[in-house]
C-alpha cells in the first residue's frame, strides 16, 4: 500500500517537508491548528483546526486511512505532540517527529536560561528597560505584572485587543526573519533585552544573532518536556523512515511500569 502521510505542521521544517513530498509525488496532507488568519500556502492538501484531542486524531487517522504521521509541529506545541503519541498508538499508525535541536549559547551570548514562561516573567522583575518580547501572542498576558518596561511585540496578526501593558509597540510580521532585519528593528527601538523561546531551527534565530552582535542579554525559555517518540532532525531521515515502511507501533510514553 503506498504511503498516505499526515504532517502536523506550523513550522519552516513542515513546509520544507511538504515541498519535498510533493516533488516526489508522495500522497499526504498537512494540518494546522488555525492559530493565525492566513497559514502559509502549502504544496499539499491542508486542513485547519483541531482534531478533538488524541481520540479525535485516532479517529481521523482511521477514517482517512493514513499510514504514517510526521509531527513537525513547533517544540512548544506540546499538547499536539502528546496527542500525536497517544492518538497514533491508539490507531496503530507509526509516528515520527521532525524536530529541531535546541539552540545552545555561543561565545558572545549573554543568555539567562529559564524553565518556562512564568520564570521568564519573574526574570523581568527589574527596573524599566526596553524589552523585545518575541514570543508571539498567546502568552502576552503572563507579562502584565511588569508594566514598567517598554515592550516591542512581534505578532503574526494585528492584535484584536490592546496589549496587557501601557507601553507597547506592535510589529505585525511573520518569519522566517533575517539577522539584518532584526538588527535594524532592535536598533530602531533601542532594545536592551530580548525574551525568546528556545524554538531551535532557523526561522526564529535572527533575533539571537542580532542580540549577540549588539551585546544584548537574552532571557531564553526552555522548551516543555515531551513524551518519548521517534525523532528526526532532517527531512531525508523522515522520508527514509516512510520508505522503509515502518509499521512497528510508535514508542508509547514510558509509564515507568
Ligand atoms: C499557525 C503557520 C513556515 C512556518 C514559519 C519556525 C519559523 C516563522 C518564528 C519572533 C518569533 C513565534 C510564533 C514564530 C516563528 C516560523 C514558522 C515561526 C515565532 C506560523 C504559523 C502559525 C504560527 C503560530 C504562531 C503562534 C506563536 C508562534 C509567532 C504559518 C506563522 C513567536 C514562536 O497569533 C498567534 O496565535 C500566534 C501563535 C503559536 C506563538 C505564540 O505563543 O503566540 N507561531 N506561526 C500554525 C497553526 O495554526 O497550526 O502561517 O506558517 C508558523 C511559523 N512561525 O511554514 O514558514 O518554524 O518556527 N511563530 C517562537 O518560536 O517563539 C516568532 O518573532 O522572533
Ligand atoms: P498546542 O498548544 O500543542 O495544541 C493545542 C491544540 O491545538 C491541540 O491539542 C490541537 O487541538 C490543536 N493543534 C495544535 N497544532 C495542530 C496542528 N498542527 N494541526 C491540527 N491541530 C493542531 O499547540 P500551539 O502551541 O498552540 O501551536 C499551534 C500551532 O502553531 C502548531 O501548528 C504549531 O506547530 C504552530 N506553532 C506554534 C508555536 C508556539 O510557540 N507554540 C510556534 C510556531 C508555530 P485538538 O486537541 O482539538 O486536536
Amino acid at each position: 500500500m503506498s504511503p498516505n502521510i499526515l504532517v502536523l505542521g506550523g513550522t519552516t521544517e513542515a513546509t520544507a517537508l511538504c515541498r519535498e513530498m510533493a516533488a516526489r509525488g508522495l500522497t499526504g496532507m498537512i494540518s494546522f491548528a488555525g492559530r493565525v488568519e492566513r497559514p502559509v500556502r502549502q504544496p499539499l492538501p491542508q486542513r485547519v483546526g483541531g482534531f478533538g484531542g488524541a481520540q479525535g486524531l485516532a479517529d481521523f487517522l482511521a477514517a482517512q486511512a493514513f499510514t504514517h504521521v510526521v509531527d513537525a509541529t513547533h517544540p512548544f506545541a506540546s499538547q499536539m505532540s502528546r496527542n500525536a503519541v497517544e492518538g497514533c498508538a491508539q490507531a496503530g499508525v507509526p509516528l515520527i517527529a521532525l524536530t529541531r535541536a535546541p539552540w545552545t549559547p555561543e561565545p558572545g551570548d549573554q543568555w539567562q536560561a529559564v524553565p518556562d514562561i512564568p520564570a521568564a516573567v519573574r526574570a523581568l522583575d527589574r527596573p524599566a528597560c526596553r524589552v523585545m518580547l518575541a514570543i508571539g501572542r498567546m502568552h502576552l498576558n503572563a507579562f502584565a505584572p511588569h508594566p514598567q518596561h517598554r515592550y516591542l511585540l512581534r505578532l503574526v496578526d494585528a492584535p484584536k485587543t490592546p496589549p496587557p501593558f501601557p507601553h507597547a509597540t506592535v510589529v505585525v510580521d511573520r518569519g522566517p526573519f533575517s539577522t539584518e532585519g532584526d538588527l535594524a528593528l532592535m536598533r530602531t527601538h533601542g532594545i536592551d533585552l530580548v525574551v525568546s523561546k528556545n524554538s531551535g531551527g532557523t526561522g526564529a534565530q535572527a533575533k539571537l544573532l542580532a542580540a549577540r552582535e549588539l551585546g544584548l542579554p537574552v532571557i531564553m525559555i526552555d522548551r516543555p518536556d515531551l513524551p518519548p517518540r521517534q525523532e528526526a532532525h532532517d527531512i531525508e531521515t523522515v522520508l527514509d523512515w516512510v520508505r522503509h515502511g515502518h509499521t512497528e507501533p510508535p514508542v508509547s510514553a514510558d509509564r515507568g511500569v
